[in-house]
């Protein structure tokens, strides 16, 4: 494994190697990325406007736009969104085929916000393929916002959830090969392709979805940023709406979709939101800066404008809108090395 030293150098910023001097340089960036996206002024048309992590995000906003361009809501379009990875097998870090923890649990995270601020979460959630189903009716049926682990099953059960073995073939086989070759102490974390959903619709109104099987080969019972509300995602209907994909602990830590919200609050774009979290987790988390990090972040507002920005090169969503469904390269803070 590279260590951030040898990181700092092979990308560049080893003169540098301080903090300040990585604050310094994403400003820099940050001026001259604001300009365009997600500054331009956009047309009533722009909305409905549907944006997603990742590529599979393209299928989820598929889903999600069938909804809203039926005069749907914006909840039902995240909830509908973020169900299609979910049962899909292929996509490895998110519900059914998802990889599991380091003792071979899929164990999964979700959460789910409306336009009047009612969110519902579930963690640590195992055998239940659309934990984001589930998470809306803690929202909708309970006084309560999350429920982890057993209880949340027994809820699953209790309203018409089956049990499901989520641990596919081709999972397994992935994490026996994992076990042989990694020693468990040096744990890398990988699989960083959660989906975050957020959608406005026709009405104006925002809502946002999360969902994940969490970090491949993580500690059984970790749970990440993605079911909480205000780290993974977070929606404000009278300003606009943020998620959040990559490494749970560096979003925690500035609960990151919250905060993106709260700089729209103030007068940024979304694109200048995502880009000042991204600044603030590289200069106060750079213990974390190494080949496998990352953390990338979408954001909507009230007026369908988008932005994403991520640390690292790579990070793809996907974005519908004018009856287009797109993906799209996220601009990023630095370029991580071969
Ligand atoms: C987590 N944020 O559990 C998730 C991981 C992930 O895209 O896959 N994010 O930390």
């Amino acid at each position: 494994m590279i260590d951030r030293r040898e990181f700092l150098k092979k990308s560049g910023l080893a003169a540098i190697g301080t903090v300040a001097a990585f604050s310094k340089s994403g400003s820099a960036l940050l001026q001259e990325e604001t300009a365009d996206l997600g500054k331009s002024k956009l047309k009533e048309e722009s909305i409905p406007v549907v944006i997603s992590t990742w590529k599979h995000g393209i299928a989820a906003n598929e889903a999600s736009w069938k909804i809203l361009s039926n005069n749907g809501t914006a909840l039902d379009a995240v909830e509908q969104g973020v169900r299609v990875p979910e049962a899909d097998p292929d996509v490895q870090s998110v519900g059914y085929g998802g990889l599991p923890d380091r003792d071979g649990y899929v164990t999964l995270d979700a959460c789910i916000m409306d336009e009047k601020g009612n969110c519902g979460s579930v963690a640590y959630l195992q055998n239940i393929m659309h934990p984001i189903s589930v998470a809306r009716m803690v929202m909708e049926k309970t006084p309560h916002i999350m429920l982890v682990g057993d209880g949340a099953l027994q809820f699953a059960l209790a309203n018409g959830f089956k049990k499901e073995n989520l641990l596919t073939k081709k999972s397994k086989e992935a994490w026996l090969k994992w076990k042989k070759e990694s020693n468990y102490s040096s744990h890398k974390l990988k699989g960083h392709d959660t989906i975050g959903l957020l959608a406005i619709d026709k009405a104006g109104n925002l809502s946002g979805a999360c969902t994940t099987s969490g970090l491949a080969w993580k500690y059984h019972g970790r749970v990440g940023d993605s079911p909480l509300i205000g780290a993974g995602m977070y929606v404000d209907n009278e300003i606009g709406a943020a998620a959040a994909t990559g490494k749970g602990e560096a979003v925690i830590k500035i609960s990151g979709s919250f905060l993106v919200v709260e700089l729209m609050r103030n007068g940024k774009s979304p694109q200048e939101a995502c880009e000042i979290a991204v600044n603030r987790i590289v200069k106060k988390q750079p213990e974390y800066i190494d080949k496998y990090f990352q953390v990338g972040f979408i954001a909507l507002d009230k007026q369908g404008r988008y932005g994403a920005y991520s640390v690292k090169n790579g990070f793809q969503f996907a974005l519908y809108r004018n009856n287009m469904n797109q993906l799209l390269d996220s601009k990023f803070f630095i370029e991580n090395q071969k």
